[in-house]
Protein backbone atom coordinates (compact mmCIF):
# COMPACT_ATOMS: atom_id res chain seq x y z
CA UNK A 1 0.00 0.00 0.00
CA UNK A 2 1.49 3.63 -0.99
CA UNK A 3 1.21 6.11 1.55
CA UNK A 4 2.02 9.39 -0.89
CA UNK A 5 0.03 12.28 -0.23
CA UNK A 6 -1.97 13.23 -2.47
CA UNK A 7 -1.64 16.74 -4.28
CA UNK A 8 -4.34 18.53 -2.33
CA UNK A 9 -3.48 16.66 1.12
CA UNK A 10 0.28 18.48 0.57
CA UNK A 11 -1.59 21.27 -0.25
CA UNK A 12 -3.26 21.03 2.78
CA UNK A 13 0.12 20.31 5.33
CA UNK A 14 1.50 23.26 3.84
CA UNK A 15 -1.40 25.49 5.07
CA UNK A 16 -2.33 23.94 8.42
CA UNK A 17 0.97 22.30 9.63
CA UNK A 18 -0.50 18.80 10.11
CA UNK A 19 -1.59 15.95 8.55
CA UNK A 20 -4.54 13.21 9.37
CA UNK A 21 -4.24 10.08 8.93
CA UNK A 22 -2.74 7.29 7.39
CA UNK A 23 -2.85 3.75 8.52
CA UNK A 24 1.31 2.66 9.10
CA UNK A 25 0.96 -1.33 10.62
CA UNK A 26 -2.40 -3.24 11.59
CA UNK A 27 -3.95 -2.99 15.03
CA UNK A 28 -2.71 -6.08 16.28
CA UNK A 29 1.17 -4.81 15.23
CA UNK A 30 0.30 -2.04 16.90
CA UNK A 31 -1.09 -3.93 19.72
CA UNK A 32 2.09 -6.02 19.68
CA UNK A 33 4.22 -3.02 19.93
CA UNK A 34 2.88 -2.12 23.14
CA UNK A 35 3.43 -5.37 24.37
CA UNK A 36 7.04 -5.38 23.31
CA UNK A 37 7.43 -2.28 24.66
CA UNK A 38 5.75 -3.00 28.33
CA UNK A 39 8.12 -6.06 28.29
CA UNK A 40 11.33 -3.18 27.74
CA UNK A 41 9.72 -1.60 30.85
CA UNK A 42 9.15 -4.28 32.89
CA UNK A 43 13.04 -5.59 32.15
CA UNK A 44 14.55 -1.73 32.98
CA UNK A 45 11.96 -1.62 35.91
CA UNK A 46 11.07 1.75 34.78
CA UNK A 47 8.45 3.62 32.65
CA UNK A 48 9.61 4.42 28.85
CA UNK A 49 9.01 7.79 29.37
CA UNK A 50 12.31 8.07 31.58
CA UNK A 51 14.90 7.31 29.05
CA UNK A 52 13.44 6.48 25.49
CA UNK A 53 13.59 10.09 24.51
CA UNK A 54 15.61 11.86 21.73
CA UNK A 55 16.35 8.57 20.58
CA UNK A 56 14.22 6.31 21.31
CA UNK A 57 14.83 3.80 18.23
CA UNK A 58 18.06 3.12 19.02
CA UNK A 59 16.38 0.73 21.84
CA UNK A 60 15.23 -1.93 19.47
CA UNK A 61 15.43 -3.35 16.52
CA UNK A 62 11.90 -3.23 15.63
CA UNK A 63 11.53 0.47 16.39
CA UNK A 64 14.36 0.80 13.84
CA UNK A 65 11.72 -1.23 11.52
CA UNK A 66 9.02 1.27 11.95
CA UNK A 67 11.28 4.23 11.57
CA UNK A 68 11.63 2.75 8.22
CA UNK A 69 7.86 1.76 7.84
CA UNK A 70 7.31 2.26 3.83
CA UNK A 71 3.87 4.06 4.32
CA UNK A 72 5.19 6.52 6.59
CA UNK A 73 8.63 6.71 3.95
CA UNK A 74 6.04 7.73 1.62
CA UNK A 75 4.34 9.97 3.41
CA UNK A 76 7.12 12.17 4.76
CA UNK A 77 8.80 11.69 0.89
CA UNK A 78 5.71 13.74 -0.33
CA UNK A 79 6.53 16.95 2.24
CA UNK A 80 10.27 16.26 1.98
CA UNK A 81 11.94 14.68 -0.99
CA UNK A 82 13.03 11.71 -1.57
CA UNK A 83 16.52 11.39 0.81
CA UNK A 84 15.24 10.94 4.47
CA UNK A 85 16.75 10.83 7.53
CA UNK A 86 15.67 10.50 11.23
CA UNK A 87 17.30 12.55 13.94
CA UNK A 88 15.41 11.86 16.88
CA UNK A 89 12.49 9.74 18.31
CA UNK A 90 10.23 10.11 21.47
CA UNK A 91 7.90 7.66 22.69
CA UNK A 92 5.53 9.46 24.88
CA UNK A 93 2.88 7.36 27.52
CA UNK A 94 0.57 8.65 29.48
CA UNK A 95 -0.95 6.36 32.67
CA UNK A 96 -4.33 5.93 32.48
CA UNK A 97 -6.29 8.63 35.22
CA UNK A 98 -3.00 10.79 34.68
CA UNK A 99 -2.64 14.48 34.51
CA UNK A 100 0.54 14.46 33.35
CA UNK A 101 0.51 16.46 30.36
CA UNK A 102 2.79 17.88 27.24
CA UNK A 103 2.47 21.70 27.01
CA UNK A 104 2.65 23.71 24.17
CA UNK A 105 5.86 23.99 22.37
CA UNK A 106 7.10 24.12 18.83
CA UNK A 107 9.60 21.68 18.34
CA UNK A 108 11.65 24.21 15.79
CA UNK A 109 12.81 26.18 19.47
CA UNK A 110 14.99 23.32 20.52
CA UNK A 111 15.73 21.07 17.71
CA UNK A 112 18.57 23.67 15.86
CA UNK A 113 17.97 22.46 12.63
CA UNK A 114 18.71 24.50 9.04
CA UNK A 115 16.25 24.88 7.35
CA UNK A 116 13.79 23.73 9.25
CA UNK A 117 12.80 21.18 6.35
CA UNK A 118 11.25 18.57 9.17
CA UNK A 119 8.22 16.62 10.20
CA UNK A 120 7.31 14.79 13.07
CA UNK A 121 5.63 11.05 12.72
CA UNK A 122 3.15 10.36 15.60
CA UNK A 123 2.64 6.50 15.72
CA UNK A 124 -0.31 5.57 17.71
CA UNK A 125 -0.05 2.05 19.74
CA UNK A 126 -3.10 2.49 21.08
CA UNK A 127 -6.05 4.72 21.03
CA UNK A 128 -5.32 8.57 21.80
CA UNK A 129 -8.04 10.64 21.74
CA UNK A 130 -9.60 13.72 23.22
CA UNK A 131 -10.86 12.14 26.13
CA UNK A 132 -7.37 10.36 26.80
CA UNK A 133 -4.57 12.97 26.22
CA UNK A 134 -4.09 12.93 22.65
CA UNK A 135 -2.06 15.29 20.66
CA UNK A 136 -3.56 18.12 19.49
CA UNK A 137 -1.88 21.11 17.08
CA UNK A 138 -2.46 25.14 16.81
CA UNK A 139 -3.57 24.81 12.79
CA UNK A 140 -1.57 27.56 10.71
CA UNK A 141 0.88 28.42 13.59
CA UNK A 142 3.86 26.72 11.66
CA UNK A 143 3.25 30.20 9.26
CA UNK A 144 3.84 32.21 11.95
CA UNK A 145 6.90 34.31 14.24
CA UNK A 146 8.94 31.49 16.55
CA UNK A 147 7.25 31.64 19.50
CA UNK A 148 8.24 32.26 23.17
CA UNK A 149 9.73 29.37 25.62
CA UNK A 150 9.75 29.09 29.29
CA UNK A 151 10.83 26.10 30.84
CA UNK A 152 9.33 25.45 33.70
CA UNK A 153 10.63 22.48 34.63
CA UNK A 154 7.52 20.95 36.01
CA UNK A 155 7.16 17.41 36.71
CA UNK A 156 4.06 17.11 35.53
CA UNK A 157 4.98 17.78 32.04
CA UNK A 158 5.93 15.08 29.76
CA UNK A 159 8.86 17.70 28.18
CA UNK A 160 12.33 17.55 29.74
CA UNK A 161 12.26 21.22 29.89
CA UNK A 162 8.45 22.03 30.50
CA UNK A 163 9.22 24.27 27.30
CA UNK A 164 5.98 25.99 27.18
CA UNK A 165 4.56 28.89 25.09
CA UNK A 166 1.93 30.90 27.33
CA UNK A 167 -1.01 32.17 26.21
CA UNK A 168 -2.19 29.99 23.83
CA UNK A 169 -5.94 30.09 22.62
CA UNK A 170 -6.89 26.92 23.49
CA UNK A 171 -10.17 27.36 21.59
CA UNK A 172 -8.33 27.14 18.00
CA UNK A 173 -6.65 23.61 18.80
CA UNK A 174 -7.28 20.42 16.54
CA UNK A 175 -7.04 17.22 17.82
CA UNK A 176 -5.04 14.87 16.14
CA UNK A 177 -7.38 11.47 16.61
CA UNK A 178 -6.05 7.89 15.81
CA UNK A 179 -6.70 4.32 16.10
CA UNK A 180 -4.04 2.28 17.08
CA UNK A 181 -1.83 1.85 14.18
CA UNK A 182 -2.41 4.84 12.39
CA UNK A 183 -0.24 8.04 12.43
CA UNK A 184 -0.24 12.01 12.17
CA UNK A 185 2.34 14.68 10.96
CA UNK A 186 3.50 17.63 11.95
CA UNK A 187 5.91 20.58 10.88
CA UNK A 188 8.88 21.21 13.43
CA UNK A 189 7.44 25.01 13.68
CA UNK A 190 3.67 23.82 14.49
CA UNK A 191 2.58 24.76 17.74
CA UNK A 192 0.99 21.11 19.88
CA UNK A 193 0.64 19.48 23.53
CA UNK A 194 -1.55 17.54 24.72
CA UNK A 195 -3.84 17.43 28.26
CA UNK A 196 -3.78 14.98 30.97
CA UNK A 197 -5.48 11.07 29.81
CA UNK A 198 -8.47 10.75 32.29
CA UNK A 199 -9.23 7.15 30.24
CA UNK A 200 -9.01 3.89 31.98
CA UNK A 201 -5.97 2.98 29.98
CA UNK A 202 -2.70 4.10 28.58
CA UNK A 203 -1.81 6.28 25.79
CA UNK A 204 0.80 5.83 23.97
CA UNK A 205 2.41 6.95 20.77
CA UNK A 206 6.00 6.74 19.44
CA UNK A 207 7.05 9.89 17.78
CA UNK A 208 9.71 9.85 14.65
CA UNK A 209 11.65 13.21 14.19
CA UNK A 210 12.88 13.31 10.10
CA UNK A 211 14.36 15.54 8.19
CA UNK A 212 15.36 16.38 4.75
CA UNK A 213 19.65 14.86 4.21
CA UNK A 214 20.19 18.66 3.12
CA UNK A 215 19.36 19.91 6.79
CA UNK A 216 22.19 20.35 8.56
CA UNK A 217 22.59 20.52 12.63
CA UNK A 218 22.82 24.09 14.61
CA UNK A 219 24.27 22.53 17.64
CA UNK A 220 27.23 20.41 16.18
CA UNK A 221 27.89 17.45 14.63
CA UNK A 222 24.91 15.06 15.72
CA UNK A 223 23.63 11.82 14.82
CA UNK A 224 21.07 10.58 12.15
CA UNK A 225 19.65 7.43 10.70
CA UNK A 226 19.63 7.52 6.12
CA UNK A 227 15.77 6.10 6.47
CA UNK A 228 15.30 6.77 2.20
CA UNK A 229 17.01 7.53 -0.43
CA UNK A 230 20.54 8.89 -0.41
CA UNK A 231 22.95 11.17 1.77
CA UNK A 232 25.20 13.49 -0.06
CA UNK A 233 25.52 16.14 2.35
CA UNK A 234 26.81 13.82 4.98
CA UNK A 235 26.33 16.43 7.41
CA UNK A 236 25.02 13.63 10.16
CA UNK A 237 27.43 10.69 11.80
CA UNK A 238 25.31 7.11 12.16
CA UNK A 239 23.38 6.58 15.00
CA UNK A 240 24.32 3.17 16.42
CA UNK A 241 21.84 0.68 15.42
CA UNK A 242 20.79 -1.94 17.93
CA UNK A 243 21.48 -5.65 17.79
CA UNK A 244 18.42 -6.63 19.55
CA UNK A 245 16.24 -5.17 22.45
CA UNK A 246 17.98 -3.01 25.10
CA UNK A 247 21.22 -3.68 24.09
CA UNK A 248 23.42 -2.06 26.23
CA UNK A 249 25.66 -0.58 23.89
CA UNK A 250 22.89 1.49 22.64
CA UNK A 251 20.94 2.07 25.27
CA UNK A 252 24.41 3.76 26.91
CA UNK A 253 24.67 5.81 24.14
CA UNK A 254 21.23 6.72 24.60
CA UNK A 255 21.15 7.35 28.85
CA UNK A 256 24.10 9.71 27.88
CA UNK A 257 22.45 11.76 25.27
CA UNK A 258 19.39 11.71 27.42
CA UNK A 259 21.19 13.21 30.37
CA UNK A 260 23.41 16.27 28.06
CA UNK A 261 20.23 17.20 27.02
CA UNK A 262 18.62 17.54 30.32
CA UNK A 263 21.75 18.81 32.03
CA UNK A 264 21.10 22.60 31.87
CA UNK A 265 24.74 23.40 31.21
CA UNK A 266 24.21 22.35 27.64
CA UNK A 267 21.13 23.73 26.98
CA UNK A 268 22.87 27.25 27.94
CA UNK A 269 25.67 25.87 25.79
CA UNK A 270 23.16 25.15 23.24
CA UNK A 271 21.46 28.46 23.19
CA UNK A 272 25.21 30.56 23.10
CA UNK A 273 25.89 28.47 19.66
CA UNK A 274 28.97 26.96 21.59
CA UNK A 275 27.38 23.59 20.81
O1 LIG B 1 2.36 12.70 22.70
C1 LIG B 1 2.19 13.83 23.12
O2 LIG B 1 1.29 14.08 23.91
C2 LIG B 1 3.08 14.96 22.66
C3 LIG B 1 3.90 14.59 21.48
C4 LIG B 1 4.88 15.61 21.04
O3 LIG B 1 5.14 16.59 21.68
C5 LIG B 1 5.55 15.37 19.75
O4 LIG B 1 5.22 14.39 19.08
O5 LIG B 1 6.44 16.17 19.37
Amino acid sequence: MSGYLTPDEVTAFQRDGYFMKRRAISTAHASDCRRRLEAMEDSLQEDCNKRMKIKAHVVSPWMVDLARNPVILDAVESLLGPNIMLFGSSMFAKAAQSDRFVSWHQDSAYYGLKPNDSVTVWLAFTPSNKSNGGLRVLPGSHLGDDLEHDETYDPKNLLAKGQTIRGVDDSQAEYLELEPGEFSMHHVRTAHGSLGNFSDDRRIGLAFFYIGAHVDSTLGRRTALRVRGEDKFNYWDDDPLPRYDLDPITLDFLTNMWSRYQSKEVQQAAKSGKL
